[in-house]
């Protein structure tokens, strides 16, 4: 008898966004194939637990039947693209999703094993019929990312994307983008030739150059990646071991022009807002809270009611559906876990709320400030890689930190939080003001000093503590930012500006070029 395996599957939903009809055929595969509901990931990409594997092909064909796919959601190539999903008022969001779309299509791989093997197509791989122009034969040294990111908002957090496009707008027409390079986030406890890095901006593109310049950032990394040492082979160690300038000819050269200098930018933060706002044609867009992006029914909230966001959203989905008036209606997934309930008509709004209230799903309104803004990685029991808890910890530990907060009387200090089961970064750590990284069983890596605009890297703070040690380092702190802090100015600044934590100049990236 074969032991019961069970796998993780996930979506390529660019920008995260699918229809009500997709919604629901997504709900009903987790319903009928998954354990743990619908997992909302970082990369604005649903992910399936616990699928049996005599029923990995019937789910796949399921999600195939919805129009969306798994391909090149993992793996040594272009990743899920991920898009700002704020603010979604703007014309140009639509015309920078757009473009992500393009994108991310173009590179695509060409195999047709995916479909022979899961979807039953006829049998053509290795006879020679497929060109791999992109990839070629062995694809890249390593996984590949990009963003797009539409100041003010950097809820992709750009800078920790291999490729990323930063949109420049002038009197709301889209000029083109700044190209940022080289970010990544994954290392490994104890190796200094791993380390998260930001991206550098090389320069300024026109929309029409967008495809020419991701193949040709792509086509330097497949041809100088680190092929021999796998944990040095992303994009970011490509240009710290040839160097940017020499990176940026490279990427010159294969696109066959030269790129004009980069454009001044301003992120004002990386989180999400949440709740109703007007879109331009005035159609409305609803920011729901998804702690850890998890959506299921049965468990626990913090009342100890019984929690039915899968039913809810299920519902929503439905009415949409149901009045679909052609305009797009959406559920659109943000790199914060969280769901926008998107382009919805005015008549339907009051519904759409009933729905929510009688589900729960405005819980983030009592939630605090920190909850709110708080990120963690799947990590235990799911993730073979985690060292420590994550997701299931992060209520607990919010619960803590928010009371240390209030006895400071900053109970409303708008603080990034995130937590990682590991130092691979999925919940993008090394971007949170308060970070804890997993280093063994209730035991985590402290890191703080970042900003809240995803242009500073934070750094280790205390290493390898337990959460009494974790609270009893940081009650100084909120004591000292407490009575000291500045205007709107957030824990990591404030910890950067009295001297607390020191970032090295490379930790950090500047909005004017
Ligand atoms: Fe990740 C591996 C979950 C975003 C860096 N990541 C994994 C695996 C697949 C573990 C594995 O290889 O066995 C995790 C599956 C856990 C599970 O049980 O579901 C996993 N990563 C996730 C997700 C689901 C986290 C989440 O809570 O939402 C995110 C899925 C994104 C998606 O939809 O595609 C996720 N992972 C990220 C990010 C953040 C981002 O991309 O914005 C990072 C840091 C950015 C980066 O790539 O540098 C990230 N994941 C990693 C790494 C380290 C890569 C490296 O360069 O060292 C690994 C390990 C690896 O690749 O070997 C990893
Ligand atoms: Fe797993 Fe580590 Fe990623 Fe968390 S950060 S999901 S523990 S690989």
């Amino acid at each position: 008898l074969e032991p019961a395996y069970s796998f993780m599957i996930r979506t390529r939903t660019t920008g995260g966004v699918v229809t009500p009809a997709q919604w629901l055929q997504l709900d009903a595969i987790a319903c009928t194939y998954a354990e743990r509901g619908l997992r909302i990931t970082t990369r604005q990409a649903f992910q399936f637990h616990g699928v049996i594997k005599t029923e990995l092909k019937a789910t796949l064909q399921a999600i195939n039947a919805a129009l969306i796919n798994t391909i090149a959601a993992c793996g040594d190539v272009n990743r899920n693209v991920v898009v700002a999903a704020n603010p979604l008022q703007s014309r140009t969001h639509a015309a920078v999703h757009a473009q992500a779309v393009a994108v991310s299509t173009h590179l695509l791989p060409n195999t047709r094993a995916y479909y022979e093997i899961w979807l039953d197509e006829e049998r053509v791989a290795g006879s020679g019929e497929e060109a791999e122009p992109i990839y070629g034969h062995t694809y890249l040294p390593r996984k590949f990312k990009i963003g797009f990111a539409i100041p003010p908002y950097n809820d992709v957090d750009v800078f920790a994307q291999d490729l990323g496009f930063i949109a420049i707008i002038e009197n709301d027409e889209l000029l083109g983008y700044n190209v940022s390079v080289g970010g990544g986030l994954g290392a490994s406890h104890g190796d200094a030739e791993t380390y998260p890095r930001l991206g550098s901006v090389i320069g300024f593109v026109t929309p029409q150059q967008v495809i020419v310049i991701a193949e040709a950032v792509v086509g330097a990394q497949r041809d100088h990646g680190n092929r021999v040492v796998r944990k040095r082979a992303r994009l970011k160690y490509t240009i710290d071991d040839h160097g940017l300038d020499w990176f940026k000819s490279e990427v010159e050269r294969r696109a066959g022009f030269p790129l004009p200098p980069a454009r001044p930018f301003d992120f004002r933060h990386n989180g999400d807002r949440f709740g109703w706002v007007e879109g331009e044609d005035g159609r409305g867009h609803l920011t729901l809270r998804i702690p850890a992006g998890r959506i299921v029914d049965g468990t626990l909230d913090d009342r100890g009611a019984e929690v039915r966001h899968l039913s809810g959203l299920r519902e929503i989905a439905r009415l949409l559906a149901a009045h679909d008036d052609g305009n797009g209606s959406e559920l659109r997934m943000t790199p914060n876990q969280n769901l926008v309930i998107a382009g919805i008509a005015v008549p339907l709004r009051a519904r759409v709320d009933a729905l929510v209230a009688e589900h729960d799903l405005d819980a983030y309104r009592r939630a605090s400030t920190l909850a709110r803004r708080a990120l963690a990685c799947v990590a235990l029991p799911t993730c073979a890689l985690a060292m420590a808890e994550a997701e299931r910890y992060l209520p607990d530990f919010v619960a803590r930190v928010d009371a240390l907060l209030a006895r400071h009387g900053i109970a409303d200090a708008p603080i990034h939080l995130r937590l990682s089961g590991c130092p691979n970064g999925c919940s993008r750590p090394y971007l949170g003001e308060i970070a804890l990284i997993g280093k063994a069983p209730g035991r985590y890596n402290l890191m703080l000093g970042a900003d809240h605009r995803g242009q500073r890297l934070n750094v280790l703070y205390r290493e390898n503590i337990v959460e009494e040690e974790i609270l009893a380092s940081l009650d100084p702190l909120f004591a000292d930012y407490a009575g000291h802090r500045g205007t709107d100015e957030g824990f990591g600044d404030f910890l950067v500006r009295r001297g607390t934590v020191v970032v090295p100049a490379s930790h950090a990236r500047s909005s004017i070029p």
